[in-house]
């Protein structure tokens, strides 16, 4: 091991995450039905990089106990991963599809058997497409279709999962679906996305209330996409830019849950672009807002604003970020990490524990070699900076309980389809998807070996 040997407390929950349709495949296998993102792709509208499609991705549905004793091999106490609605509820409401139930059961035991525990994800951007046909998120009744779906994970799920994520980064399949139209449904129509997004947090809380009441004993959250916007200049136009993109996005949502209200300057900015639904009731924020065990925070990185008049929504321009991503800028953001997890701390008063439940770094294939890929020094960089911002965090008082990396394995990443890779284990998509573990899989290893020598005060 390398001289990085930070010791997190003991029961922290070390993981790796990745959600169904990234790396499930058999997209129609055993009664699953077509999914928002399955019909996208074989619609093949253009929105994902040549046209890639989900239909096999990385075959785990065929090749998951292979996969299992790779987590097995890495050491990580915890797995987190998301349910297919599809393969559960074909028709997203109604009759359960029991060899959906069998697969996830069979992949809940086999993490159980090898001392790993699951944490499940409820919903990660595949709704059944047949209730994109009655609307989706934009369709109030959603908030039903949701807890009824969730009611059946619970059922089904609940004796043995112990830690629950409701719905993954609501901005991104609410705005992004919605109002960019930049992934499915592909809608631009900020109004209908405002109303989404109210329809998603109610169903989020509604999920966390449905929970508590079946008097099972695990932990539920939700995981959220954070990333925190600042201003360019000292100029105020520019600071009002990023108040109002903080207002309007990330915080749009960690204010909804933790708060229970919307920013004020949200509403008043959505009022005045007449992108405020009138419907919508803020008295149902309460629903929202019900009490969560853990906040789960995909961190990413951070976004520079200005005032651009004309620009975006609301007259702003992101003009540079701190993202750490071979693809892109390749800018060191932990500093914002710990920014980030000082804020929640002082916001909660510290009472909110805070699951890391992303963090990753991916690698554009046109720019990346399989060998520098294999031999990925710059992902083993990225994980070390953001764990030490995050011990540095917990040193300073903030309750944070895991880090999940993203992600286990490469996979389909959404737009880029297959040319973007995030994975600990590389998988050949020209041969036979065969599994291979990089330089970054050995070092988390070797790393977690460490937790557990520390652990048990051996050095
Ligand atoms: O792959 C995604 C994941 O599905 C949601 N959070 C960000 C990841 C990397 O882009």
């Amino acid at each position: 091991m390398d001289d990085f040997d930070l010791k997190f407390p003991d029961n922290f929950l070390f993981g790796t995450a990745v959600s169904a349709y990234q790396i499930e495949g058999a997209w129609n296998k055993d009664g699953k039905s077509e999914s928002i993102w399955d019909r996208h792709c074989h619609e093949k509208t253009g929105i994902v990089r040549k046209n890639y499609d989900g239909d096999v991705a990385i075959d785990h549905y065929n090749r998951y106990v292979e996969d299992l004793d790779l987590l097995k091999e890495l050491g990580a106490n915890s797995y987190r991963f998301s349910l297919a609605w599809t393969r559960i509820l074909p028709e997203g409401t109604g009759w359960v599809n029991l060899k959906g139930i069998e697969f996830y059961n069979r992949l809940i035991d086999g993490l159980l058997e090898r001392g790993i525990e699951p944490v499940v994800t409820i919903f990660h951007w595949d709704l059944p497409a047949a209730l994109q046909e009655k609307g989706g998120w934009a369709n109030r009744e959603v908030i039903n279709w949701f807890t009824e779906y969730a009611r059946v994970c619970f059922k089904y799920f609940g004796d043995r999962v112990k830690y629950w994520i409701t719905l993954n980064e609501i901005y991104v399949f609410t705005y992004r679906g919605y109002s960019l139209g930049v992934i499915p449904p592909c809608i631009r129509d900020y109004k209908m996305a405002v109303k989404a997004a109210h329809h998603a947090l109610v169903a989020h809380g509604s999920a966390v209330k449905l929970y508590r009441q079946t008097g099972l004993n695990g932990k539920i959250g939700v995981a959220l996409d954070l990333v925190p916007k600042t201003a360019g200049s000292e100029r105020s136009e520019d600071k009002y830019a990023a108040e109002v993109a903080n207002a309007t996005e990330s915080f749009y949502f960690y204010d909804a849950i933790v708060k229970g209200a919307y920013p004020e300057l949200a509403v008043k900015v959505l009022k005045e672009k007449n992108y405020w639904p009138d419907d919508i009731d803020e008295k149902e924020l309460k629903t929202a807002s019900e009490k969560i065990d853990f906040l789960g925070v995909n961190f990413y990185g951070q976004q520079t604003v200005v005032y651009r008049k004309g620009a975006g929504r609301f007259d702003s321009e992101i003009i540079s970020a701190n993202a750490e991503n071979v693809a892109y800028d390749n800018k060191p953001c932990a500093d914002d990490c710990f920014k980030l997890m000082m804020k929640i701390k002082e916001d909660t008063g510290g009472r909110l524990p805070v699951i890391i439940t992303e963090n990753g770094m991916g690698s554009n294939t046109d720019v990346v070699s399989r060998q520098e890929e294999l031999n990925d020094g710059f992902r083993i960089d990225y994980i070390k900076k953001h764990l030490t911002a995050l011990k540095k965090a917990i040193d300073s008082g903030v309750d944070v309980k895991g880090y999940f990396y993203w992600s286990a394995f490469d996979n389909f990443e959404w737009n880029w389809g297959y040319d973007q890779r995030f994975g600990l284990v590389y998988v050949d998509y020209e041969d036979d998807l065969k599994r291979i573990k990089k330089k970054s899989f050995l070092w988390y290893k070797e790393f977690l070996e460490e937790q557990g020598r520390m652990r048990k005060g051996k050095i």
